[in-house]
């Protein structure tokens, strides 16, 4: 590891990628700041100094249509949703320290710092390129205002982003066969003056810095073909009115491209904070500033830690680092970049209204700390995820309702009948390992950014409890042996206090809730590791249930709402010819013999282990018990099933497949699945593995 493990001296600040001020937020939105507060509150856990900050993102080109769609300024319109959305993010515990927007004053002035500091310094040139232009509207077609094909895959493109094919960032004038969103006409490209930053002149810096940033694999291993390759200098000016004006003299027509502006918001915002709280408790500059590029990998340089979606780690590993160093700035410690959200198997649409809202989560009446469970616990950070309230409900009844909250409440309750509270002994030994190896667990997971394992130290600490309770029955010792009972009560007692320090970063309002019914009269929120092994208070009340379980029925008519609205909108997708629609492919012509189909050797097997393969985006690496012998394979697997629930599943497997190579994993044999999904085949019944398919 290139960076001190957290805790270090420095003060650290923890962000997530901006929502676009345009619409309602969904789960999938939600995803990122669940995730992104949880990583700030288990910073502070661990003894981190830590400011969480982000703000909405005002400016873009879809923010300026909708708005005259509406009728009303695009600064009317997007301030609409930013207090919306600075109303529904505390609804989740999202607690930022600050919550600005990109239109604000400190940002309009951070920003044209920035970029007066990149002319100055050299990295700012003019150039003339062609950009999409729409004579029918008489008016220039910026980033969404245009699409068309993606000059590198081949998909439809839109603006300024290949979002539904390799995901690359485009310039303007990249896109192929450009037609005007505006008009639904072909649109022309004329030439013009733009502002380009001269990302060229940070090759040799970002092919460092992509070596020492942590995070997720993805943010890691993604960037290096962009980097390695030759870096294209990057547009930093629109043709718009809606944005921050670009700040060179002679320009006033021009506004700063919205990828600009934005992540700067990141440094505002931390000012921002700054300026209310004082420089003395936590001061901007420390994190952010870096003047000499030698100081970068020095020790005293605040850490910062960014949240984002998978879709825009090229802006967070790329761009944003160059326009960091080239400003004087300190670069991002670690980039954690999550999978999206998706309801049977396809994108969120918040046009179709396919999306389960934040608003309607909430108006179901379920406790905001469920849901960020699920989110940060039902699958590793960089898995697509399924949002299904079924799963839901599984692991709130499961984990929650059945071992933590189970836990908790049948070892409060017995102190509280038997001793009043904590009886008056002192923990044993084992307990006080037990936790102290989930506090190790918790460390280290955070510096790994495994934010899942972070998550599940408490619930696996109660499931240990649940068994110690379990196998020494204190309420058959109270008569016969009352030391002994005082004793694994006394014990449990402390584990329900471990837990809720543990589980504070991922159901904070939960873990205050059980901190209270200890009795315990500071705040959940300040406490350190450590507490989790002080003596808990001699007396407490009579406690109550965490977690309520979530009936069947009630699943039932959830699944049936959002079963409709799926439906209609695949109805719509389909009206539209959109292709995220099922379309089966043509059955084949050629006829082939039994003795082809022979040559194939295909064996029941059953996943024994799954795992991601490093620096590749889609392939996992399995082993597949198949009865005779074990198989590894290479499956391009990774994105579509949560690889944590693979093993012990069945599957078929083309055993006489050419043996292959990839990213240096031996692939010895093939697993069959269907479709785009992989749904992976298996058997009806259960035919002893390395039977033969016939
Ligand atoms: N506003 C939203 C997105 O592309 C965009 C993020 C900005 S982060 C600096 O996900
Ligand atoms: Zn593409």
């Amino acid at each position: 590891m290139s960076h001190e493990a957290f805790p270090t001296d420095n003060p650290a600040v923890v962000t997530v990628g901006l929502p676009y001020a345009n619409g309602d937020l969904h789960v999938g939105h939600l995803r990122g700041y669940v995730t992104g507060d949880t990583v700030a509150r288990a910073l502070r856990r661990v003894g981190q100094q830590t400011a969480f900050v982000c703000g909405s993102d005002m400016h873009g080109t879809p923010i300026a249509v909708n708005a005259a769609e509406a009728g009303v300024s695009p600064e009317a319109f997007a301030m609409e949703y930013h207090e919306e959305y600075a109303e529904t993010f505390p609804k989740f515990n999202v607690e930022f320290d600050n919550y600005g927007h990109t239109h604000d004053e400190t940002n309009v002035e951070t920003t044209r710092e920035f970029v007066r500091s990149w002319i100055d310094d050299d990295h700012v040139f003019e150039k003339e390129i062609q950009v999409a232009y729409d004579p029918d509207a008489d008016q220039w077609l910026p980033d969404r205002l245009v699409e068309g094909t993606c000059p590198y895959c081949g998909e439809h493109a839109r603006g300024d982003e290949c979002d539904e094919g390799c995901q690359r960032h485009l310039e303007p004038g990249e896109v192929e066969d450009p037609v005007s969103t505006l008009t639904g006409n072909s649109a022309e490209y004329r030439e013009r003056d733009h502002k380009f930053l001269r990302l060229s002149n940070f090759q040799d810096y970002l092919q460092d810095f992509i070596d020492r940033v942590e995070g997720t694999d993805n943010a890691k291993n993604q960037p290096r073909e962009w980097i390695e390759g030759e870096l294209q200098d990057l547009c930093i000016t629109r043709d718009m009115d809606w944005g921050i004006d670009y700040p060179g003299e002679g320009e006033e027509e021009l506004v700063l491209y919205v990828w600009v502006d934005a992540p700067i918001e990141y440094v505002s915002s931390t000012k921002q904070y700054t300026e209310r709280v004082g420089k003395a408790e936590y001061d901007w500059e420390d994190v952010w500033k870096v003047e000499d590029e030698s100081e970068l990998t020095g020790a005293d340089n605040g850490e910062i830690v960014h949240v984002i979606g998978r879709d825009i780690i090229q802006h967070h590993a790329v761009f944003w680092p160059a326009m960091l160093r080239g400003a004087g700035y300190n670069e991002p410690r670690a980039i954690l970049a999550t999978g999206f959200v998706g309801i049977d198997g396809k994108a969120l649409s918040t046009s179709r209204n396919r999306a389960v809202w934040a608003d309607e989560y909430l108006d179901e009446g379920f406790h905001p700390d469920l849901f960020r469970y699920y989110m940060i616990d039902g699958s590793g950070m960089e898995t697509d995820v399924d949002f299904s309230w079924d799963r839901f409900a599984e692991r709130v009844n499961g984990e929650l309702v059945g071992n933590l909250g189970n836990f908790a409440y049948r070892s409060l309750l017995f102190a509280h009948r038997n001793y009043d509270g904590t009886p008056d002994v002192a923990v044993s030994d084992d307990v006080r390992d037990r936790i102290e190896e989930s506090i190790e667990a918790f460390e280290a997971a955070l510096n790994d950014y495994r934010i899942r394992d972070v998550g599940a130290a408490a619930v696996e600490l109660a499931d240990f409890g649940n068994e110690y309770i379990q196998r020494n029955e204190p309420w058959k010792l109270t008569d016969d042996d009352p030391e002994q009972a005082a004793q694994v009560i006394r014990d449990c007692v402390q584990l329900a206090k471990a837990c809720a320090v543990l589980m504070q970063p991922v159901m904070p309002e939960k873990a205050a809730e059980l901190w209270t019914q200890l009795g315990e009269d500071g705040s959940v929120h300040e406490t350190a590791l450590d507490d989790a092994l002080a003596t808990p208070p001699a007396e407490f009340g009579e406690p109550g249930e965490l977690f309520a379980k979530i009936e069947d029925e009630r699943i039932d008519e959830l699944n049936e709402k959002l079963q409709e609205r799926v439906e209609e909108a695949t109805e719509d997708d389909e009206a539209d010819g959109d292709t995220a629609a099922f379309e089966p492919e043509a059955l084949a012509d050629e006829r082939i013999g039994f003795e082809d189909f022979g040559a194939l050797d295909m064996r029941v097997g059953r996943i024994e282990v799954a795992e991601p393969i490093e620096g590749a985006d889609d392939l996992a690496r399995l082993e597949v018990d198949i009865g005779v012998e074990t198989r590894q394979v290479v499956a391009g697997i990774k994105q579509l099933h949560d690889l944590d629930e693979l093993p012990g599943e069945r599957c078929i497997l083309l055993a006489n497949m050419e043996q292959a190579e990839l990213f240096g994993v031996e692939s010895d044999g093939m697993i069959l699945a269907a479709g785009d999904e992989a749904d992976l085949l298996t058997t009806h019944d259960d035919a002893p593995l390395g039977s033969k398919v016939q």
